[in-house]
């Protein structure tokens, strides 16, 4: 009735607050620099291009100033042309189209040929309701959404809603949301096109696949600030997520050794239950390169402190630990205690560089250590303190750091809504906050560390965070259930641009059965981050406590991943580059299949360019695998398979389905009880026989410091080529010396025996012919 009377009346906005209240016609445009303006009555619309693949639009009835954004890291293009007709405006790049209908103000999308992509709902567009702005755009009949980051669900996201708040989200479940994190980006698919879009708002906010809507729409949109997307018009999945992290940016290349074995617990409680650990690690020669210290090692749990009885002499420890080979990586939360003397709590009052009540007051909120303040990580001066206390611990050794809590949490999970950072109230920015508390830990301890990589690691994220952390998907559950879905989220996460993450093998909450312990552990090998991490008061987890016949299934997988790294550090380097993912849903490269969406296939994913895994619960010892179109073969026998069809394979917890695509190029190495040790100084390089050319960049470096910026890597393109008969590899580029001499080619699939001696390695161009 209300709605009615106000919209005869038309004085919507004062009479009832949830008055839908739409864009409106355009009155008016013109452009300045690199930014089309365009006004209706209620709004104005900014326009600009960033790329001939994206186009930003900018809709706000009061736009804010200045423009800023965590997640952006690049500028528009100035100028640029567009077309005016009575009832449009157009821009038109080498790739895209963008129509912007004058009445009503509405902005279709199409490929530079007019196919269309992406369009407002011919009725609703794009409109407010309060401060929530939402745009409706039109569902094509076979569209599918596949991204949003960390989200619960299936691969194919069409017919489901969601919501970016980010949460603690204690014993979440598959069909839980939200979680962590927020990545308010998407990639559709329809008629055989592809396109992307950002939604770049850090207020909750929410997408809607075509939940409710009679498969007539889909919508997104947030509580407040302005509709504020980026969209990405190139063709193809991965072109879009290359666009997608150009704009956003990408990780750079990790410490090698955070790509070993990681072991984590809640928590080894002394100095010497840690070093017991590492010890049993290197006596059973099960490799291994991380030790974590989860909250226990402070006083108190006070951050930047070690508890004085039970990591009395951290120098000793570290020094123990470093001459083992191993990293030790330990948790800070954001949550300072309220106590007189302790150092970061006298420092924040008297500095004010907490988070704060709209009187001034701290905002105080109850965690670990007790009576808590919360740094305000949007201010600069507070990042440049946080990130200046970690000495306390790198001085010790410490080079990994561990950002939990960070949502930010809090007891009761319940932070007022006007508690203020910066000059924003909580709910415009809590969803920035863990990405800024990962951004001061990156920066600080990246000074520190003079030209040393620090590893950090978060909870909590926002678009862009790949910049700074490695992102892991917080308290999963020990079941079959929780390692399909965990491959789910590291596999969409890495759709959103977050190529380093990982789940808790093993699963946080509750004890796995050994049987899911190893398989778990087997999928862990093809995960960008492999690290098992266990509750407080669950059963010991490290590999030894499974029973021996167990522990040496586990080893083998843990020195498989040992045998993968100069292989996975290449993929890493890839995704520095192009923002591929290193663990990629078969969506990507495989878009249009349809078979890959079927639910009993979404699991399934490439790992690096070579390799197809299929994720299998612990109780199926056979399982139906998808083998998308080409020739496939088993990495374990060596079997070939035709592709394009789903076949029935074996799946004992010995022997995880793992899938070599015909033409790969895999680099190995022999194993290591570390990164840290040499090894035998021979690469092998694994061909597997293929009808077609194929190449890989191969990429070394000191694994260990930024050198690599000033040009100490070796690089160098290994080519396949099955008609010549050859296997090339490029002179190599760079100044590095590779850690390997020798070289020695093992021939996968090929019929007649060929030349398999081990040679020297030299950096000039090399080629091996095979018969
Ligand atoms: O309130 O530091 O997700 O990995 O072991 C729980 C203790 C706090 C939550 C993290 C988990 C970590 C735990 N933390």
């Amino acid at each position: 009735m209300a709605l009615l009377f106000c919209a005869l009346l038309s004085i919507a906005p004062a009479c009832y607050h949830m008055e839908v209240e739409i864009l409106g016609n355009v009155k008016s445009f013109k452009q300045q620099g690199g930014l089309l303006t365009i006004k209706t009555i209620k709004a104005e619309a900014r326009v600009c291009v960033y790329s001939p693949t994206i186009i930003r639009v900018n809709i706000s009835r009061r736009h804010s100033a200045p423009d800023s954004s965590y997640a952006v890291i690049q500028q528009p293009i100035g100028k640029f042309e567009f077309d005016e007709s009575a009832d449009a405006i157009e821009i038109n790049t080498p790739a895209l189209k963008l129509s912007i209908n004058k009445s009503p103000l509405r902005f279709n999308f199409s490929t530079a040929d007019g196919k269309p992509l992406s369009e407002d709902d011919s009725r609703f567009g794009t409109n407010w309701q309060g401060e929530r702005v939402i745009t409706y755009r039109k569902l094509y009949a076979d569209e599918k959404f596949i991204g949003l980051g960390e989200k619960a669900g299936n691969l194919n996201r069409r017919g489901t809603s969601y919501v970016n708040w980010n949460t603690d989200a204690v014993d979440y479940n598959n069909k839980s949301d939200p979680l962590y994190k927020t990545f308010p980006f998407f990639i559709g698919l329809h008629s055989g096109l592809t396109y992307g879009l950002f939604l770049d708002n850090t207020h909750k906010s929410y997408f809607d696949f075509g939940a409710t809507t009679d498969d007539e729409m889909s919508w997104f949109g947030a509580d407040g600030g302005d509709m504020n997307y980026y969209f990405f018009g190139a063709q193809g999945v991965a072109k879009i997520i290359e666009d997608y992290t150009w704009l956003t940016g990408r990780m750079e290349m990790p410490p090698l050794w955070s790509l070993g074995y990681q072991q984590c617990r809640w928590s080894y409680m002394s100095a010497k239950e840690v070093l017991k650990i590492a010890k049993t690690f290197r006596k059973k020669k099960i490799p291994a390169d991380v030790m974590y210290c989860d909250i226990d090692y402070m006083e108190g749990f006070k951050i930047f402190t070690w508890n004085k009885k039970t990591f009395a002499n951290p120098w000793a420890i570290m020094n123990e630990l470093k001459a083992m080979g191993f990293h030790l990586v330990t948790i800070v939360d954001p949550g300072i205690k309220i106590e007189d003397g302790y150092k970061q709590y006298d420092e924040g009052v008297a500095n004010d560089y907490f988070a704060k009540y709209p009187d001034g007051e701290n905002y105080t909120g109850y965690v670990w250590p007790g009576r808590c303040h919360f740094p305000d990580f949007f201010r600069d001066d507070v990042r440049e303190w946080w990130g200046a206390a970690f000495t306390a611990l790198t001085d010790v050794g410490v080079d990994g750091f561990w950002n939990d809590m960070n949502e930010p949490a809090a007891w009761g999970q319940n932070i007022p809504w006007m508690v203020k950072f910066g000059d924003k109230y909580m709910p415009e920015v809590r969803n920035a906050y863990g990405m800024q508390m990962a951004r001061a830990t990156y920066e600080g301890t990246r000074k520190i560390l003079n030209n040393k990589r620090p590893f950090v690691l978060t909870r909590a994220a926002y678009a862009g965070t790949q910049r700074y952390s490695a992102v892991w998907t917080g308290d999963n559950t020990g079941t079959d259930e929780h390692m399909l879905l965990g491959q789910r989220l590291v596999n969409s996460l890495g759709i959103t641009g977050i190529s380093f993450t990982g789940v808790d093998i093993g699963g946080f909450s509750a004890n796995p059965t050994p049987e899911l312990m190893v398989r778990w552990n087997s999928l862990g090998v093809y995960t960008p981050m492999f690290r098992n991490h266990a509750i407080q008061g669950s059963k010991m987890r490290e590999p030894w406590e499974w029973g021996d016949v167990n522990e040496q299934l586990i080893k083998k997988d843990i020195e498989q991943r040992y045998k993968l790294l100069p292989y996975i550090y290449s993929a890493f380097h890839q995704s520095t580059q192009t923002g591929l993912p290193i663990s990629r849903t078969l969506a990507i490269e495989y878009s249009f299949d349809e078979k890959v969406y079927f639910e009993r296939f979404q699991n399934q994913f490439m790992f690096g360019d070579a390799l197809l895994v299929a994720p299998v619960e612990s109780d199926k010892l056979t399982i139906d695998v998808y083998l998308p179109k080409g020739d496939w073969y088993r990495l374990s026998t060596g079997e070939k398979l035709k592709g394009g069809k789903i076949v029935n394979v074996a799946s004992p917890l010995t022997d995880l389905p793992v899938f070599v695509k015909a033409g790969a190029i895999i680099p190995m190495q022999s194993v290591t009880q570390s990164t840290a040790a040499k090894g035998d100084g021979i690469l092998l390089l694994h061909i597997w026989n293929g009808k077609k050319t194929s190449e890989f960049l191969y990429y070394e470096d000191d694994g260990l410091s930024y050198n690599y910026e000033q040009g100490a890597y070796y690089k160098r393109t290994i080519r396949f080529d099955p008609k010549k008969k050859s296997v090339t590899l490029s002179a190599v580029e760079g100044t590095f010396f590779s850690r390997f001499d020798k070289l020695s080619i093992v021939w996968h699939g090929f019929e007649r025996g060929v030349n398999d001696k081990v040679v020297d390695f030299v950096k000039e161009e090399m080629m091996i012919g095979f018969v």
